[in-house]
């Protein structure tokens, strides 16, 4: 039979020790918070913003939990089967990722993601041709999806595109 080596008596014989207390429930409790910020990933979903076409004008909306989102395309008409510019303005939120996702409203176009890149002061801003379709014009769903580690937020916003 084998036989545990000698283990040394412990001489430790503060373990009381207020420091070394606070030191472990300080532990359990940043255990505590990673796990909660560990769990599964949760997507928040907003409505459309009403009222408001980025084809004619900036839109803004107000995030969940504080912040707020502006967000514009250029040139205006928006074309279409040609590059326009997209520009995300964001306050009181810094996410990991900023991306877009291009869906045609009532008419399936695939989806076109464009990752927008960090331009600084909450500035997010990327180029992005879409497919041609073969109405000519046609909306387009742009919706912004915000990531914070393992959450997305998500902002449809609607738009028509045209022939130039
Ligand atoms: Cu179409």
């Amino acid at each position: 039979m084998l036989s545990a080596p000698a283990r040394p008596r412990s001489t430790v014989k503060d373990s009381a020790n207020p420091w070394v207390v606070a030191t472990i429930i300080l532990a359990m409790a940043l255990v505590a918070v990673l796990g909660y910020r560990s769990l599964p990933k949760a997507d928040v979903a907003l409505p459309f913003v009403e009222n408001c076409r980025l084809d004619r004008q900036a839109c803004a909306s107000d995030l969940p939990g504080g912040g707020r989102i502006g967000i514009a395309i250029e040139p205006q008409p928006i074309p279409a089967a040609r590059p326009f510019n997209l520009r995300i303005d964001l306050a009181g939120i810094r996410p990991d990722r900023v991306e877009v996702d291009f869906t045609g409203a009532g008419m399936n176009m695939g989806v076109t993601r464009l990752r927008l890149e960090a331009a600084g002061n909450g500035r997010y801003a990327g180029q992005v041709t879409l497919p041609v379709c073969v109405t000519g014009s046609m909306v387009w769903q742009a919706t912004v999806r915000l990531g914070l580690g393992r959450k997305v937020i998500s902002i449809p916003f609607r738009f028509e595109s045209r022939h130039g």
